[in-house]
């Protein structure tokens, strides 16, 4: 005889298999981040602008072109705002010079993650990570008009996994 109570329990299984995290079985991967600039360096930008990735991947930012460096937004940083999770380290590569010159960070704590390129901030080359799913961005009253608009919306990076500019 159909029970309401034996269905629930029956399907629960599966369900929990469905939602588990695909992460939970991944090696961690690395993800490569590119550092650019147009010929005449009137744009800079960093591809993919926007990433997700896993809890224990790798991120390694590599310069293409001109001189970039990459940075999280942090107060140990030239005193910028703190927009990565509580707990996480903050990083800041230094400027990097050369073609393929590149910096690797590995993230662990979940979460979204800002960060810029010191000589290009206000040129509008900043990006954001989001670690996991779920996370929620943090408001926006720390970070400048011009600069904040550069950043793509956490749910756009959730949907697409890499957002690059232009898209
Ligand atoms: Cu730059």
């Amino acid at each position: 005889m159909f029970s309401r109570r034996a269905f629930i329990l029956s399907g629960a299984p599966l369900l929990a298999g469905l939602i588990l995290p695909r992460y939970a079985f991944a090696a961690p991967q690395t993800h490569t981040i590119t550092m650019e600039s147009d010929t005449l360096g009137s744009k800079v930008w960093f591809g993919p602008v926007g990433l997700l990735v896993q809890p224990g991947d790798t991120v390694r930012w590599e310069i293409r072109s001109n001189v970039h460096s990459v940075a999280a937004y942090h107060p140990a940083n030239e005193g910028h705002a703190l927009r990565i999770p509580e707990g996480a380290a903050p990083w800041d590569s230094g400027y990097l010079l050369n073609p393929d010159d590149n910096f690797e960070v590995t993230l662990t704590v979940p979460g979204v993650y800002d960060y810029y390129c010191a000589p290009h901030e206000f040129a509008g080359m900043v990006g954001r990570i989001v670690v996991g799913n779920g996370a929620a961005a943090k408001d926006w009253s720390d970070v400048p008009d011009d600069v904040r608009a550069a950043f793509p919306e956490v749910g756009e990076i959730m949907a697409k996994r890499a957002v690059h500019v232009g898209e």
